[in-house]
């Protein structure tokens, strides 16, 4: 059976990271006798943008339907073009007509990287993000009156509905049962956000009926922000809104020593369309061009993705690979954010020697 892949890079480091995360993709398919074929997409990208006046072809839902997963680099390029404009033209466009409900984010403290947080060592940190994806306070609902005078308002809605809540919630109860320590922390403001909260946690609670053997604790989100750098080890799946989420999954990683590692996928868990994966990190303009970005987390997204096609050996092997280049800890490979003062490249291709065995 061959695998249909879209490949879109996107902007910024996502075009450096991309080839190093086909690399990684490439030697665990040769090493487990996958067949991919690799579709290769210019636009999601401010530079299609720059050409076309838009990030997306009008045909690209046809375009993309059929692969059997996404490959996604970065979006974003605030120079050219503004990034609400750049992200609601591309990325949140397959989240929602792909209906990839679950942005399922892993945190974990890996062999070899400095926690920024005193005596951090792996094992410490390991959960998972569980991150509604196609509504909540990114539905985009609301709008301008009186715009450019002294009466301008300005409102969005959140947008909560019980199917995308109770879906989103029952993944992440199905992954907390598949867990050692059957742990489900929700996120939650219900003291301020005094509508929309108070209904999540309710529906949270509905959900945990079915589940008697998962422990379930809530927080707030501003004590939970906190206790993700005081307890992190506390943690085994958190569930959270979409904004709550997307915080939630790069502050993790932050903690875990640099957000340069931490893979996403955007999962549609019934199969009806694509799935896509990502690293958590965007585009980068800070550093983009200098070949110094990590390619982790792209590279740990493809393993996802081959896990998500039913190739867990495959998968596993991209994740042992990192690991082991990691703990060996040899500066000429490594990127600066995890010690080193080597290249994208370097990092990548050590990584996909290992991968090769
Ligand atoms: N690779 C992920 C990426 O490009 N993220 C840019 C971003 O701003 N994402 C917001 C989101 O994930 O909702």
């Amino acid at each position: 059976m061959t695998h249909r892949i879209a490949v879109i890079p996107g902007d910024g480091i996502g075009k450096e990271v991309m080839p190093e995360g086909l690399r990684a993709l490439e030697a665990a398919a040769r090493r487990f006798g996958i067949d991919l074929a690799l579709e290769h997409f210019d636009f999601a990208s401010c530079d299609y943008y720059a050409a076309h006046g838009q990030m997306l072809p009008d045909d690209w839902f046809e375009q993309l339907k059929d692969a059997d997963a996404i490959f996604y680099g970065a979006v974003g390029w605030p120079e050219t073009v503004p990034d609400h404009i750049s992200l609601w033209g591309s990325l949140l466009q397959f989240r929602r007509r792909f209906d990839q409900y679950v942005n399922l984010r892993p945190c974990k403290l890996l062999p070899g990287v400095k926690s920024p947080l005193a005596d951090r060592k792996p094992g410490d940190i390991d959960f998972y993000v569980v991150r509604e994806n196609t509504e909540g306070e990114y539905s985009s609902v609301g709008g301008k009156m009186f715009e450019g005078t002294d009466r301008e308002v300005v409102i969005q809605e959140t947008v909560m509905t019980r199917t995308g809540v109770d879906r989103v919630l029952k993944y992440a109860f199905d992954l907390a049962q598949t867990r050692p320590r059957r742990k489900l922390t929700s996120a939650t403001k219900s003291n301020g956000i005094a509508i929309t909260m108070p209904w999540w946690d309710e529906r949270v609670k509905a959900m945990g009926v079915h589940y008697p053997e998962v422990s379930v604790d809530q927080f707030h989100i501003d004590i939970l922000t906190a206790n993700f750098v005081m307890h992190p080890d506390w943690f085994d799946v958190v569930v959270a809104s979409n904004l709550f989420g997307d915080i939630l999954s790069d502050l993790g990683p932050a903690c875990t020593g640099t957000i340069g590692v931490a893979p996403s996928a955007n999962i549609n868990p019934d199969g009806t369309f694509p799935s896509l994966f990502e690293p958590v990190h965007g585009s980068a303009p800070d550093i983009a061009g200098r070949g110094i970005a990590n390619p982790i987390g792209q590279i740990w997204s493809a393993a996802m993705m081959l896990e998500h096609l039913g190739h867990q050996d495959a998968g596993q092997a991209i994740v042992d690979a990192f690991e082991a280049v990691l703990s060996e800890g040899d500066p000429t490979v490594l990127t600066p954010d995890v010690g080193g003062h080597g290249t994208t490249e370097t990092l990548g291709r050590a990584i996909a020697a290992r991968i090769a065995g």
